[in-house]
C-alpha cells in the first residue's frame, strides 16, 4: 500500500445520477455517458485497424529490455520450493531481497527476469514495460511485468474480454515486503501456475501485472493502464475490460477479538465496521474495497459467490460512497468532507478507476487486501523492516492459500473455463 498520493478527489454530484443504473450491472468499461467505450476517437486513432497486428503493439508498447532469465538463475532448491508449496513461493522469490528502484537494483533486475520466464514456462505472452518514474533522485527505471493467460477468443476481439489480475511487487526501501507486497505477487504467480497445469480454456483473457513503483505513487499500474491498457486493448483491439482485481497485502489473518482496528476507516465505512464489531473486532476476513453503485460491486458479488470457506475465512465489503467516474476523483481534497476518503484510492485499483489522463472513463476495479496497516500484528511492522518472514505462520499461509483458491474460482467462474487435471508428475500446490 502506498502512503504517497498525487490523485486528488472531487466532488461532482452532477455526474452520479446518470451512472447510477447503467453501471449496476455493467462490468465492461463505461465513460461519462454510461456508453461502452468502443470508439477509437477517444484515443485519437482513426478507426482503421486492418493492418495492425497485435504482436506489433506488444512490441511496441511492453518493453523487453530486461530478457528473460536463462534458467541457471534458479537454483534446484528454488524450482523445487515453486513446485511444492505457497511458502516455497515466498522463498523462491521474495524472502531474501529488498525490491526498490531506489536501491539493490541488481537484485531485483535478476528478480524480474526470473518472474518473467517463469511466465514464459507458464505458456503466458509476458513482457517488462518500462516505468519511467520521472521523480527527482530515481536513477532507475521501474518495470511492469505483464503476463497473458490467453483466452479462447483471444484472436477474435469481437468476443474476447479482458479480466486484470495484478499486485505491485516492489516494496519500500527498508523491507522485504513479505506482506507488502510479496503475498499480492505470490497469488499473481500461483494463479498463472494453476491455471497453466490445469489447462484451463477460458472464454476471457487474464492479464496478470506485477506492477513497480507502486511505493513511488502507483507509478506502475498508472503506466500499465495509460500507455498498455487504453490505446492497445481497448482502443486498438477494441476489447472490453471486464474489470481489474488488485491484491494488494492478504497474509494476516487473527481470529483474536480486537484484532481488527476499526477506528480509521470505520466511520468513513459505517456498516463494515458494525460487521466487524459484531464479531468481536476479529481480523479474521479478507477485504474489498469498491465503489459504491458501480461495476466495482458486481465484481465484488462474483468474488464473493466463489469465496470459499466463508465461514471462516470472510469476505467482507467496503464501498466508501466514492465519485464514481476518472474526473470526479480528480480534483477535491479541497474539500474537507471528502479528504478522508482519500485513504481508499491507496493501491493500484485506483489507478484503474483515475486512468490518469483519461479522464471520463473508468474500469470496475476493486481491491482484494487484508487490511494490514490497521491488523494488530501488523501495524507496528507496516513499511518497515519487521514485514519479514515472521508473518509467514502456517494460519497465514492458510488464510492466502484459501484466497488464492477463491480467487482461481472467480477467474473459471466468469471465464467460463473448462479446466483439466495436472499432469501425473506435477505437485499440487499445499501450504507448510
Ligand atoms: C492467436 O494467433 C497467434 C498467431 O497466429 C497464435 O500463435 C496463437 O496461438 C493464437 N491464440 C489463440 C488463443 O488462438
Ligand atoms: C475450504 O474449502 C475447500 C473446497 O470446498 C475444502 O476442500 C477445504 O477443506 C476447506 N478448507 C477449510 C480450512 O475449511
Ligand atoms: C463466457 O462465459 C460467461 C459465463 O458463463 C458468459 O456469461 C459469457 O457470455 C461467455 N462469453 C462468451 C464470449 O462466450
Ligand atoms: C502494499 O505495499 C505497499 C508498501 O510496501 C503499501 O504502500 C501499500 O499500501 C500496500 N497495500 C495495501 C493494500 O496495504
Amino acid at each position: 500500500m502506498t502512503t504517497w498520493l498525487v490523485i486528488v478527489l472531487m466532488v461532482n454530484i452532477g455526474f452520479h445520477y446518470m451512472l447510477d443504473h447503467v453501471l449496476v450491472n455493467s462490468l465492461s468499461i463505461i465513460d461519462t455517458k454510461g456508453r461502452s467505450i468502443r470508439n477509437d476517437a477517444a484515443f485519437g486513432h482513426d478507426g482503421h485497424q486492418s493492418e495492425w497486428d497485435v504482436d506489433d503493439w506488444w512490441r511496441q508498447t511492453i518493453n523487453d529490455d530486461i530478457p528473460v532469465s536463462n534458467h541457471r538463475d534458479l537454483d534446484a532448491s528454488e524450482s523445487l520450493a515453486m513446485k511444492t508449496s505457497v511458502e516455497g513461493l515466498f522463498n523462491t522469490y521474495f524472502i531474501k531481497h529488498v525490491r526498490s528502484v531506489r536501491v539493490n537494483n541488481d537484485n531485483f533486475i535478476r528478480l524480474k527476469r526470473i518472474l518473467r520466464s517463469k511466465f514464459q514456462d507458464y505458456g503466458l505472452k509476458s513482457g517488462l514495460q518500462k516505468v519511467d518514474p520521472r521523480i527527482k533522485n530515481i536513477a532507475n527505471a521501474g518495470h511492469n511485468l505483464v503476463g497473458i493467460y490467453p483466452g479462447i477468443y483471444r484472436n477474435d476481439s469481437d468476443r474476447d474480454s479482458i479480466l486484470v489480475i495484478g499486485a505491485h511487487y516492489d516494496t519500500v526501501p527498508n523491507s522485504v515486503g513479505i506482506e507488502d507486497n510479496a503475498s499480492g505477487s505470490v497469488a499473481i504467480m500461483e494463479l498463472a501456475r494453476v491455471l497453466h497445469e490445469h489447462r484451463c480454456a477460458l472464454n476471457m483473457t487474464i492479464m496478470f501485472v506485477l506492477f513497480d513503483m507502486e511505493e513511488d505513487g502507483l507509478y506502475g499500474s498508472k503506466t500499465f493502464v495509460r500507455d498498455y491498457l487504453f490505446p492497445v486493448e481497448i482502443g486498438m483491439r477494441h476489447v472490453p475490460v471486464k474489470g481489474a482485481i488488485v491484491i494488494d497485502m492478504l497474509l494476516e489473518y487473527d481470529t483474536d477479538p480486537g484484532s481488527q482496528d476499526t477506528s480509521h476507516l470505520g466511520p468513513l465505512v459505517p456498516s463494515w465496521r458494525e460487521s466487524v464489531r459484531a464479531n468481536h473486532n476479529r481480523a479474521d476476513f479478507a477485504a474489498v474495497w469498491a465503489r459504491r453503485g458501480t461495476g466495482d460491486t458486481a465484481l465484488y458479488k462474483t468474488l464473493k459467490h466463489n469465496w470459499l470457506n466463508q465461514s471462516k475465512y470472510k469476505l467482507l465489503l467496503l464501498d466508501p460512497p466514492l465519485p464514481r467516474l476518472g474526473r470526479q476523483l480528480t480534483i477535491g481534497l479541497n474539500n474537507k468532507k471528502l479528504t478522508p476518503y482519500k485513504t481508499f484510492l491507496r493501491s493500484d485499483h485506483s489507478s484503474f478507476w483515475y486512468p490518469h489522463s483519461i479522464k471520463d472513463q473508468s474500469i470496475p476495479a476493486i481491491l482484494l487486501t487484508d487490511l494490514g496497516p490497521w491488523r494488530r500484528r501488523v501495524a507496528h511492522r507496516y513499511h518497515s523492516s519487521a514485514d519479514n518472514d515472521k508473518l509467514l505462520t502456517k494460519q497465514n499461509l492458510l488464510f492466502l492459500k484459501n484466497s488464492i483458491d477463491s480467487l482461481l474460482k472467480t477467474i473459471i467462474d466468469m471465464g467460463d473455463g473448462r479446466c483439466h487435471p495436472p499432469p501425473a508428475n506435477s505437485v499440487e500446490a499445499a501450504t507448510a
